[in-house]
């Protein structure tokens, strides 16, 4: 039966399985167990023995930072799941899954060494000049493979449906990100008084209010691949050649762009948050090398296997493989839409983490009140503007440009 598990728990737990033993070494009693819980959900620890070391995590049955707000315990298991499904793909872009258990909702994955949370790497000033790059190739990877592009709809359809029942934190998804800022809820806050025109002129607007409710419904009904669905920079570890996407917990089948959205989302927030002109360079150039990086992958996946006729149903090989203009027309239809939707979602990212539940540490580090409450209005500013006006800016590249204006 569940339990949560102490350190005591944890080293008789992983001593009772052989092969975690072994990969850790030595004798229980000498394994180093430390909590390194980071995000709002789960228990994490990392355990080292004298050859080699794991990271244990547990779900709660609550948020692990509001023990009243209860929560099932399946989220671990849809975390296995999604490492299960996109590992094949993507290698060494996250960790290997080494154990699951069932009962006590236990994931175990190998334990990284010498890396950061790439959030809180950025917010010290560190550049990791690779990383967004890897970011682009993972979401390429994750989302070509377990769309119909690449897959026949018998096997999409199969890998996809128990991924649409992560109905918990699908749900935690259309309530903090979607719906909550845009109406007075109780889960809603921010820190400065300053940011309460702003947050009243945001939720009045009849514009922003159609444009989320689209983007609602698109999250809702266009499910084009299977999505991390929680890609912000605290998902990410970086070390100085490798980067990891972590915590798949909230996968389920949804809108690529809604995977692109949260990441640039989170470094567009680094980027109107870090205080240094050298910070905003590196913010802009993490945009671009991940925009860039996914399209080219996503682009040379679906090309290469529509030539070799190992393509899916949706825009299937026979009608593309020789005629490689209107292929190119209408990956760029298809690019150019995600591309859209990653905007409009990296838009909902910034307003709901600056105004609603779950907020972000980037802008903790402005020590000036009045200053960080600029920032983040300049932030919501842009923003919403996204939302009500989506035809100024119909690129990552527009996007990019116009935040380095409001930025500077
Ligand atoms: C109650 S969970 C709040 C947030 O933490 C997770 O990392 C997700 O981003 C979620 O929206
Ligand atoms: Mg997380």
């Amino acid at each position: 039966p569940y339990r949560t598990l102490d350190p005591a728990g944890i080293r008789a737990f992983l001593a009772a399985q052989p092969a975690l033993a072994t990969r850790l070494g030595g004798q229980p009693d000498a394994w180093r167990v430390r909590e390194v819980s980071d995000g709002n959900l789960n228990n994490v620890f990392l355990i080292d023995g004298p050859a080699g070391g794991v990271c244990f995590k547990q779900s709660l049955p609550h948020v692990r930072v509001d023990p009243d707000w209860k929560m099932p315990l399946d989220r671990t298991a849809f975390e296995a799941a999604y490492l299960r499904a996109v590992r094949p793909h993507v290698g060494n872009l996250t960790t290997e899954l080494l154990h699951f258990d069932p009962d006590l909702f236990v994931l175990v994955v190998e334990s990284l060494n010498g890396h950061v949370v790439l959030r809180h790497g950025l917010m010290q000033g560190g550049d990791w000049p690779k990383a967004a790059a890897a970011i682009g190739r993972f979401v390429a990877r994750a989302t070509f493979h377990t769309s119909p592009l690449a897959l026949k709809f018998e096997a999409s359809s199969a890998l996809l449906a128990p991924f649409a029942r992560n109905h918990t934190l699908t749900r935690i998804t259309v309530d903090l990100v979607l719906t909550d800022p845009y109406h007075a809820h109780p889960r809603n806050h921010w820190l400065s008084p300053e940011l309460d025109p702003i947050v009243a002129n945001l939720r009045a607007d009849p514009a922003v209010r159609r444009r989320v409710g689209q983007m609602q419904a698109r999250f809702l009904t266009c499910q084009q691949a299977l999505l991390h669905g929680d890609l912000h920079t605290g998902s990410v570890m970086v070390a100085d050649q490798d980067s990891r996407v972590i915590d798949g917990e909230f996968a389920l089948p949804g809108p690529i762009g809604f995977d692109c959205g949260l990441f640039v989302g989170n470094l567009l927030m680094h980027l109107f948050a870090t205080p240094t002109p050298e910070g905003r360079t590196r913010a802009l150039r993490d945009i671009t090398q991940f925009w860039t990086h996914f399209r080219q992958d996503f682009t040379t996946l679906w090309t290469n296997a529509v030539a070799h006729s190992h393509s899916g149903d949706a825009y299937a090989a026979p009608l593309f493989r020789d005629d490689p203009t209107s292929l190119q027309q209408v990956q760029t239809q298809f690019l150019d839409a995600i591309e859209a939707d990653t905007i409009a979602f990296a838009a909902l990212e910034i307003i709901r983490r600056l105004t609603g539940y779950a907020h972000v540490a980037d802008f903790d580090v402005i020590a000036d009140r009045t200053a960080r409450a600029a920032r983040q209005e300049a932030a919501l500013r842009l923003a919403q503007d996204l939302l009500a006006h989506p035809e100024h800016t119909s690129t990552v590249a527009a996007l990019s440009a116009r935040a380095a204006d409001r930025a500077a």
